[in-house]
């Protein structure tokens, strides 16, 4: 105890993470003139795109918005090598930013944060590191990420597998060799679908462990020449502004029109041009209805049927590869190439764990309902503990030692816009529960509006010369209540997924991301920036 209390220095911030979120904090809050110490858990920067470094992981959103807009030299030096570039290049260009603002110098690398308390008579908080450190910090940033705690399935017999298990979100940096190999793969998320259409041609035989299959979008991937990348670098100051402002934060938005305002023939135009994007574009460019009307969602939901059926060979394999029983876009639509050859391949098998359960793991495989699938290899494409996960994993201790974590299990979740909550001074998130960041928008796009708010609030709060600030319960309440008005005039609670924390079991069926999108979201932060904070209290 006497060894952290001798360690304890003091700083004007603290900020979890060093992925995008966490760079651009400390970068925003260093150029205030505060002192910021950031702590991350890994050897390097990149937070998601440090961590998840399994073959094929890849963006779906376009490089041109999936980048800082801060600096235009960044901008002007940073050539994107295609429209959705690969996991290393994106960990490239965040490592490039962290050399060239000189973020390293405030990074404690290697270190995982596993507490912090609020002292209300000091108004600071201290928080505790898994090296047995404490700091002394006015605020508290999380930049922890909203798919940053992975989840590995819970099926009997996990631990006797005498064969190799990894987790997509911590594949080892050496890699893995699966060449020839007998692999299996449970989940078939973005991620999953991502691995298989990668590694189905390289391994021996691969085992597709399908629970419930996607609706996808087939990805358009041109590679950029000098020409390209000079077009769409005059375009940036346009996009810079676009993307602040579309339901998203991507470069496209919905049609002005009603979809059945549209005839039938000129919407499936429509849709097929939406489609020829090879982009999100045909999800959150095309008709807000999609989400809140079924009639309209079963029309871009029989479109996609179609164009999965028209390329599996086995109409037996389509049928299980064709989503029946929701509908499209109420879960996130992955990006995909040719993931749906890799099931005419004669080593690809796919079992739908619906119909044959997997019962347990045995030393050799994976035994289902219907017989053993040995393996060398098991690939677990099983996701994470979305939103809340990081949040509640590190104990952090409000007004009156309250764990948010329980506060949390006991009232439900709350925030006031995914930003701070009540009883919890100068604790700020990112991508947290009930902002469009924490699932539906260009993660970039909502992470620097939420960094540039946090700055601008805590550079209020000291023009004022006070020391804390936190929303009121009633401020907190009436965004409550706003978050699921909103949620619940979508078709997205009618589905499964990690956007409901129904993936995680005992978590409370709740849409984690404010559905009113990410434009308006950003202009109600801005109205309470030019209140001074109506709804917040300072002290
Ligand atoms: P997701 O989207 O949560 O996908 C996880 C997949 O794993 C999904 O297919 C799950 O099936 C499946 N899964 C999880 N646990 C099991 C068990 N126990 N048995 C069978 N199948 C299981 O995670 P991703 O990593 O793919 O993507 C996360 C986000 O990262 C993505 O949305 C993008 O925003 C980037 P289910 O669908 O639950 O039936």
């Amino acid at each position: 105890m006497s060894n952290v209390q001798q360690a304890t220095k003091q700083v004007d911030a603290v900020v979890v993470g060093a992925g995008f979120a966490g760079m651009y904090s400390l970068y925003k809050l260093r150029e205030q003139g505060l002192k910021v110490q950031v702590y991350e858990a890994g050897t390097g920067v990149g937070g998601t795109w440090y961590w998840n470094r399994y073959p094929g992981a890849r963006v779906d959103s376009q490089a041109y918005i999936y980048q800082y807009w801060f600096s235009k030299e960044l901008l002007d030096e940073w050539n994107w090598s295609e429209r959705f570039p690969a996991q290393d290049e994106t960990e490239r260009y965040l490592n490039h930013v962290a050399d060239r603002f000189d973020l390293r110098k405030d990074i404690q690398f290697k270190t995982r944060v596993t507490a912090a308390a609020y002292d209300e008579a000091s108004q600071r908080w201290t928080i505790t590191t898994d090296d047995g450190q404490s700091v002394s910090a006015q605020y508290f940033i999380m930049g922890t990420g909203g798919l940053s705690v992975p989840m590995l399935p819970a099926l009997p017999g996990i631990e006797n597998f005498k064969g190799r298990i990894v987790h997509t979100a911590q594949w080892p940096r050496e890699g893995v060799d699966l060449k020839g190999k007998r692999v299996g793969i449970i989940g078939t998320g973005a991620t999953g679908i991502q691995v298989i259409q990668t590694i189905a041609g390289e391994v021996g035989h691969l085992t597709v462990f399908q629970r419930t299959p996607n609706y996808t979008i087939p990805m358009r991937n041109p590679k950029y020449d000098d020409a390209a990348r000079a077009e769409l670098r005059a375009q940036y100051p346009m996009l810079k502004e676009r993307v602040q402002r579309t339901f998203a934060g991507f470069d496209y938005d919905f049609e002005d029109r009603n979809f059945f305002d549209v005839d039938p023939a000129e919407r499936q135009r429509i849709l097929q041009r939406l489609w020829d994007d090879g982009s999100l574009n045909f999800w959150i460019g095309g008709f807000r209805e999609v989400f809140f009307d079924e009639k309209v969602n079963a029309e871009f939901s029989d479109f996609v049927r179609q164009r999965i059926r028209e390329r599996v060979k086995d109409p037996k394999v389509a049928d299980k590869l064709v989503p029946q029983d929701y509908g499209f876009g109420t879960r996130r639509v992955p990006l995909e190439t040719k993931y749906y050859e890799a099931f005419n391949r004669d080593n690809v098998l796919l079992v739908d764990t619906k119909a044959t359960p997997m019962e347990e793991v045995t030393a050799k495989g994976i035994r289902t309902s219907a017989g053993l699938h040995e393996l060398d290899i098991l690939i677990c494409a099983t996701g994470f503990d979305a939103g809340t996960g990081a949040l509640t994993k590190v104990d952090i201790r409000g007004r009156d030692g309250v764990l948010l974590r329980d506060a949390w299990a006991q009232d439900g979740v709350r925030t006031t816009m995914g930003l701070q909550v009540h009883g919890y001074p100068n604790l700020f998130m990112t991508m947290a529960p009930f902002s469009p960041a924490a699932a539906f928008c260009n993660v970039p796009t909502c992470l620097q509006q939420q960094v540039d708010w946090i700055a601008d609030c805590i550079a209020f709060v000291r023009q004022q010369g006070r020391h804390s600030i936190e929303p009121s319960a009633e401020a907190e309440a009436k965004w409550v209540a706003h978050h699921d008005e909103l949620a619940n005039l979508t078709l997205v609670p009618k589905t499964n997924s990690w956007y409901m924390g129904s993936n995680v079991k005992g978590k409370p069926r709740r849409l984690l991301a404010y559905a009113g999108g990410a434009g308006t979201y950003r202009a109600k932060c801005e109205e309470v920036k030019a209140s001074g904070y109506e709804g917040f209290v300072t002290a």
